[in-house]
């Protein structure tokens, strides 16, 4: 399969993180570029170009920008080569691919913008102190009601990983987003308790002693427990907010 040239546009402890460990996962040469937020270069004309809504991450593969993180967890694990590194996703034609997919646009259009909606209530509500504590009660109980969702669904398979012995990129998404739920808002009076879903629990338990994952945690700063006792990114370089 042809070589892919890969550029990480990243923020520490950001969604790209997600990005990141798959690419350890994978075992792709990648290049990276900081995001610096406490400059907010996400919000520059030139990220804009990569990014119109001005989020993180992006990656350029070969040399085209792909926003989304789903969207670039499911290229770069669709490109897997057989005898290197971890397959992350069933193929195309694998019976296992629509539940995959359920389970990963379940992440990436619900409970994604969830968290996105507790993190950035201002951007949603605007700045009334009342409005803000109204949607982060409400879309709390919703984030909680969707990790009871996957942890009674994975309480259901019999295996640690969705696809049994292995992870994919489902995995990946679901140990980070429940890291950030357990850390952010910094200001926040409430936040997920991992030990409430105990299937999940497992499973990032799992996850975090894996090579790729401290690896890639590691390069941002992120210290043990990555995602079962989460702790804030002190980042070699730039900012996680
Ligand atoms: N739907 C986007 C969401 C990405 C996102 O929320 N990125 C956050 C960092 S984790 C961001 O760019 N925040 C900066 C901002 O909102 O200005 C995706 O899946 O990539």
């Amino acid at each position: 399969m042809r070589m892919l040239l890969i550029t990480l546009y990243y923020a520490p402890d950001n969604a790209s993180l997600i990005i990141r460990i798959i690419l350890e996962e994978l075992g792709l040469p990648y290049d990276t570029v900081l995001v610096d937020r406490s400059k907010q270069e996400q919000l520059s004309d030139a990220y804009a170009k990569l990014n119109p809504k001005r989020l993180i991450p992006v990656c350029l593969i070969n040399g085209k920008p792909v926003f989304e993180t789903a969207a670039i967890a499911l290229a770069l694990a669709d490109r897997h080569c057989p005898g290197q590194g971890a397959r992350l996703a069933p193929e195309v034609a694998d019976n296992a691919r629509p539940q995959f997919l359920k389970w990963l646009f379940f992440l990436s259009n619900t409970l994604h913008p969830d968290l996105r909606m507790l993190f950035y209530a201002e951007k949603y509500v605007g700045h009334s102190t009342n409005a803000i504590d109204s949607i982060r009660a409400c879309t709390r109980q919703r984030l909680y009601e969707s990790f009871a969702i996957l942890d009674a669904h994975y309480a259901g398979l019999g295996t640690d990983y969705l696809q049994g012995d292995t992870p994919c990129i489902v995995d990946i998404y679901i140990a980070v987003c429940m890291r950030w739920a357990q850390l952010y808002p910094a200001n926040a009076t409430e936040h997920l308790k991992c030990a409430q879903y105990p299937v999940l629990s497992r499973l990032l338990q799992r996850l975090e002693l894996r090579p790729a994952v401290i690896s890639a945690c590691q390069a941002e700063g992120i210290t043990q427990q990555f995602f079962s006792n989460p702790d804030y990114a002190n980042p070699p370089e730039g900012s996680a907010t």
